[in-house]
C-alpha cells in the first residue's frame, strides 16, 4: 500500500496525545532528564510505578554525553558499578575505585532501559512552574520549550502527581521555583537553597547521597540539584554519585508510595 502522508500525520498525532493524556496524573513526575532523572525513572517504573520524566532539551541525557570537557569518557567509581552492569553499560578499570565507560554508551544504554521499563520520557518540555496546596507541591506547569525560547507569551498546561523529583542539575530549577513562589519554608538548614559550592570531588559524591532527599513536602532533589541545594560541592565528570542518587530517591519513593 501506498505510504499516505495524513497517515503519517494521524499516527504521530493520535499516538503523542494519548501518551500525553495517559499521564496528567501519575505517581511520580520527574524534572530533567540525566543521569540521576534516568536512573530513578527505572527504578520506579520497573516496579510498577507511574512515571514520567520531562527534559527541557530535545535530547535527553544531561551532562553525561560530554564526559570530561567533551571527552567522551566517564569515570564511575566501584559503589556505582552494580548500577552500570544493571544498564548493560561495558566498563573497564583504569586504577583503584576508578573505573571508565564510554559517555555515548552511558547515556544510550540509561534511557533505552527507562524507557523499556516503563517510564515515558518527554523532550523538548520545560518545567516553568509547579501545582501548590497550601503545604504541598501537587504536580508540574510544563510549556514546550521552544516557546519558553522564543519568548512567546503563551500559558501553560499542567500535570499532576503524587511526587515530583527535581534532577535538573546544577540550576535546581524546581526547587528555586518554589523558593520563590510557594509559601514556607525549604527543608534545609536557612530555609532556603544553600548554593553550590566549587570543586571537591570525594566529598561531593559522598554528599550527593546525602543530600538526595525531600526539601518540601512533595519535592525530593537528587544528582546535582541536591548538592545545588543543600550547599554540597560539585564533583566534575565523575557519575557514581548522580546514578546512586537516582536508585535512593526511588528507593525512598517506593516506600512512600506503598
Ligand atoms: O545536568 P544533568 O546531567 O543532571 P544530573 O543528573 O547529573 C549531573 C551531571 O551531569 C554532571 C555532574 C557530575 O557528574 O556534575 O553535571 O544531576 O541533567 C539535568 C537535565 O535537566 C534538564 C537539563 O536540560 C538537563 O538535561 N533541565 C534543566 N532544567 C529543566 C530541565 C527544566 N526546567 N525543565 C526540564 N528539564
Amino acid at each position: 500500500m501506498e505510504i499516505n502522508e495524513i497517515s503519517i500525520t494521524r499516527a504521530i498525532i493520535d499516538r503523542y496525545y494519548t501518551k500525553l493524556k495517559d499521564n496528567l496524573e501519575i505517581d511520580v513526575a520527574i524534572a530533567g532528564g540525566g543521569p540521576a532523572g534516568l536512573v530513578a525513572g527505572h527504578r520506579l517504573a520497573k516496579a510498577g510505578r507511574k512515571v514520567a520524566l520531562f527534559e527541557r532539551k530535545l535530547s535527553v541525557g544531561g551532562g553525561m554525553w560530554g564526559g570530561g570537557m567533551m571527552f567522551n569518557e566517564i569515570v564511575v567509581q566501584e559503589a556505582a558499578l552494580p548500577i552500570l552492569d544493571e544498564f548493560g553499560i561495558r566498563r573497564s578499570r583504569y586504577a583503584e575505585n576508578t573505573y571508565t565507560a564510554d559517555s555515548v554508551e552511558s547515556v544510550a544504554s540509561l534511557i533505552a532501559r527507562a524507557v523499556q521499563a516503563g517510564l515515558t520520557i518527554f523532550n523538548c518540555i520545560s518545567v516553568e512552574d509547579v501545582i501548590m496546596r497550601p503545604d504541598r507541591v501537587t504536580g508540574l506547569v510544563l510549556n514546550w520549550s521552544p516557546t519558553e525560547m522564543a519568548g512567546l507569551h503563551v500559558d501553560p498546561l499542567a500535570i499532576g502527581c503524587t511526587f515530583v523529583i527535581d534532577a535538573t542539575g546544577h540550576d535546581t530549577e524546581v526547587v528555586r521555583v518554589v523558593e520563590k513562589k510557594v509559601p514556607g519554608k525549604l527543608n534545609t538548614p536557612s530555609g532556603r537553597i544553600e548554593g553550590e559550592k566549587s570543586m571537591w570531588s570525594d566529598k561531593a559524591e559522598t554528599l550527593t547521597l546525602e543530600n538526595t532527599r525531600e526539601v518540601f513536602p512533595g519535592l525530593y532533589v537528587a544528582g546535582m540539584a541536591a548538592n545545588a541545594t543543600y550547599g554540597g560541592p560539585r564533583m566534575g565528570p565523575i557519575f557514581g554519585g548522580m546514578l546512586l542518587s537516582g536508585e535512593k530517591v526511588a528507593a525512598e519513593l517506593l516506600e512512600r508510595l506503598a
